[in-house]
């Protein structure tokens, strides 16, 4: 092939992207609960040992692609949009109202916000530092950001802890850690009570998430089910307000299954919002777009959200890779992955028709008909049975891959 010189660079992409096919529409992109995160878009690419690859873009740009794309809900941190000088002051009600413009000019709602309690260098030793001075800070900031979401019509306010936790052991005591932890909770919950009140809206679903490890070495809080062991801790004093936020790779992250995560919090009645997004097990909260890494496990993941009701919010928590230009960004990293994810929830719902599935499931649940204590006997009446389960996961690469369709086979 020839060089492609810069000039045309853009079109052979959008060309080959094109021609990829197969995208959904804005309006039945519109019709999921998607959400796309400020932060995700803005993304420069930029880490610890990475400069940016990509210039800044602000949320006027962010919402209009999102609009244009029908990717139909925006989430934000406070200071994604409001510099931390400005939060809380005359200039920080200016941008709410440019922002609430914003959205309404291009169709998109304002479904979370979430507060910045770990970038800033007052965060270093968490929202819930020993320095009383500190705290009461991240107290201000959470309430803050309940009046910036009810003014932008948010349902939604995430918690994501940061570095609540140490590098360093026994600097920190645990328990006072958490109990602060939650006193912050606790006022933005009563925050939220009033303002909800007064605006007479109803309250919003405040949910945390977990991120095992990174910024610290050693987290309080570090799974979704250590979040839920600290909703019910007594520590909150509105715990029927609260829930979780898992997100898809922080639960990889620490060698969970996210399917098995995402059950627990289903059973809790907690599972409110949820982070979609791919990477590897065992590994840095790489923030992979869904469905590049595991597709399969993604499958099963909506064929269980599907079978419980669940329909969101599915927050595209994921960053383009440093090698995508913002160009790029808009016109292949946000649609494939709202386009991947619509086909993988198209796909749950083949999965939950699957005569085959259904048939097998159901004689797997239905048992053998035999009676008795004797293990030996019940073994040998339900053995033939129990191939099904792996009858049942062939089905399932069969459906990801298009196989159930029928192949013609070169041999
Ligand atoms: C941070 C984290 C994300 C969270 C964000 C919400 S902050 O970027 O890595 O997973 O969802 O505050
Ligand atoms: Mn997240
Ligand atoms: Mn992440």
């Amino acid at each position: 092939m020839t060089p492609t010189p810069p000039d045309k660079q853009q079109a052979l992409v959008a060309r080959l992207t094109d021609a990829c096919g197969g995208s959904y529409s804005p309006e039945t992109r519109r019709k999921f609960f998607i959400s796309g995160p400020q932060w995700a878009a803005a993304y420069e690419g930029h880490a610890i040992f990475h400069a940016p690859t990509r210039p800044p873009i602000g949320f006027e740009q962010v919402i209009e692609e999102y609009g244009k794309l029908g990717i139909g809900h925006w989430t934000t941190h406070d200071t994604d949009v409001i510099p931390s000088e400005a939060l809380g002051s005359a200039a920080q009600d200016e941008i709410v109202a440019r922002i609430k413009k914003s959205l309404a000019d291009n169709g998109v709602n304002c479904s979370m916000v979430t507060t910045e309690t770990f970038h800033h260098a007052v965060f270093a030793s968490s929202p819930a530092s020993e320095s009383p001075e500190i705290r009461k800070y991240a107290k201000w900031r959470v309430c803050n950001t309940v009046d910036i979401g009810h003014e932008l019509g948010a349902e939604f306010a995430v918690y994501w802890p940061g570095s609540l936790g140490y590098q360093v052991q026994g600097a920190v005591e645990e328990t006072d850690t958490l109990r602060w932890y939650a006193e912050s909770l606790n006022a933005a919950c009563e925050r939220d009570i009033e303002v909800a009140k007064k605006r007479g809206r109803p309250t919003l679903k405040h949910c945390m998430e977990a991120k095992p490890f990174e910024p610290q070495a050693e987290i309080l809080l570090p799974t979704s089910d250590a979040m839920l062991g600290f909703i019910n801790s007594g520590l909150l004093t509105h715990p029927e307000m609260v829930g979780l936020n898992p997100e898809y790779l922080h639960e990889l992250m620490w060698g969970g299954a996210p399917r098995a995560a995402l059950a627990r919090a289903l059973t809790a009645g907690k599972l409110w919002h949820f982070d979609i997004n791919d990477g590897y097990r065992l590994k840095h909260d790489v923030d992979i777009a869904v469905g590049l890494v595991n597709p399969l496990d993604w499958l099963n993941v909506l064929v269980l959200l599907r079978s419980h009701g669940y329909k969101g919010p599915f927050n595209l928590d994921y960053k383009p890779p440093r090698t995508t230009s913002n160009f790029g960004v808009f016109k292949v990293s946000f649609p494939t992955a709202v386009d991947r994810f619509i086909t993988l929830w198209e796909m749950a719902g083949v999965v939950m028709e699957d005569s085959i599935i259904r048939e097998a499931s159901a004689a797997l649940r239905a048992g053998a008909g035999a009676s008795g204590n004797d293990p030996k006997e019940l073994f040998e009446a339900n053995k033939e049975l129990m191939t099904l389960h792996e009858l049942i996961g062939h089905r399932l690469v069969q459906i990801l891959i298009g196989a159930h369709r029928g192949r013609t086979y070169s041999v």
